[in-house]
């Protein structure tokens, strides 16, 4: 049995996650928490142990580590691409206080810390189709930026001190529970709301714009997965590519319009969010997190499509 913190409760991928893991540990085994208590939801505050913790502050993640004798942390704890675009200083500070804060705890308490990379780690000199679990990192964006040097902190704090670091590089992530948090890939979860709600969709990416994405599901899956796996058989950590689908505007589209055909999408680039996801990799060769600790997503465009058009509609209707 483990005991688990988990820092960004409130967001995108904390608010499923926590639920999940609480499903898998126990409820009074997974300590929810996050900057701002009023993100998370009624579910997460009366299921468990919650608590306010700014996760820039190492004391206040070490009081809940030592009270709740906590063996591993899941730190969610980031400024996206497109909002620390807009301000550089906050992405940077948020981003590797968090994880250097969580790196000193774990190394004092002997956690185990999964924080998640992001295909913004790659750059425009990076091959972007079958980007390779290997390659160059030179990304120009500073959520790139904060990635990078966090995959290089945690294994350094696994070949220097030991601390048991573990990460994957999420691609865009699609989710009908949390809207997502000022990333790049918003748009592909933003489009179902609006196809459920029957709005029009403006697009702020341009035709052709391919990326890599993943249904939440596969995603809380891979995170629970590599925390689980079988250190030995590690060779790679901080991070593998993981990924279950690649598409374009047109693709996610085309897909809702088989049972929505009435929706209307157009196209007005945000040319913010359009540098970003050209320099992204258009689609990431995974086979390393297969091989070493069996990723295996189940959901594709056509499976995911169909699961988020039935649940927001549940959920919106
Ligand atoms: P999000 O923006 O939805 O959630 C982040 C949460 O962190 C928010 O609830 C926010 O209140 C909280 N937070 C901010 N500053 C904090 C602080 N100082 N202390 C404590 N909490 C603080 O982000 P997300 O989409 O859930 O992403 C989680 C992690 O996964 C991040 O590292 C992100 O880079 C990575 N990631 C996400 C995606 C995606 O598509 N969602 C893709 C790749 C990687
Ligand atoms: C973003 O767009 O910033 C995130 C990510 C892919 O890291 N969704």
């Amino acid at each position: 049995m483990k005991n688990i913190l988990v820092l960004g409760s409130g967001g995108q991928i904390g608010s499923e996650l926590t639920v999940r893991l609480r499903e898998v540990y126990g409820n009074a085994n997974v300590v929810a928490s996050d900057l701002d208590p009023n993100r998370l939801t009624a579910q997460i505050r009366e299921a468990g142990p919650c608590y306010p913790c700014d996760a820039t502050k190492a004391e206040q993640i070490a009081a809940i580590v030592k009270d709740h004798k906590i063996d591993t942390i899941y730190n969610l704890v980031a400024i996206l691409s497109a909002t620390a675009e807009k301000n550089p200083m906050l992405g940077w500070n948020v981003g590797m206080g968090a994880l250097l804060n969580c790196l000193e705890v774990s190394k004092e308490y002997s956690a185990a810390l999964f924080t998640p990379s992001s295909i913004g780690a790659f750059g425009l000199n990076t091959p972007l189709n079958g980007t390779p679990q290997d390659t160059i990192q030179r990304p120009r964006t500073i959520y790139g930026v904060t990635k990078v040097s966090g995959e290089l902190l945690s294994d350094y704090y696994f070949e220097r001190f030991g601390v048991d670091t573990r990460s994957v590089r999420f691609p865009g992530l699609i989710s009908n529970v949390t809207p997502p948090g000022g990333g790049t890939t918003d748009y592909a979860v933003d489009i179902y709301y609006a196809a459920v709600r029957g709005e029009k969709f403006e697009c702020p990416l341009a035709a052709g714009t391919l990326l890599d994405m993943m249904y939440m599901p596969d995603a809380i899956d891979a995170a629970i997965q590599i925390m689980e796996a079988d250190p030995t058989k590690l060779i790679h950590r901080n991070s593998f590519n993981v990924t279950a689908m690649h598409f374009d505007p047109e693709a996610i589209y085309a897909e809702i319009r088989k049972h929505r055909p009435d929706f209307i999408m157009t196209y007005n680039p945000d040319s913010l969010k359009q540098k970003i996801a050209d320099s992204w990799p258009n689609w990431m060769d995974d086979t390393a997190a297969r091989a070493e600790w069996g990723f295996n997503p189940k959901f594709g465009l056509e499976q995911m499509t169909i699961d988020m058009l039935a649940k927001l509609t549940t959920k919106l209707l």
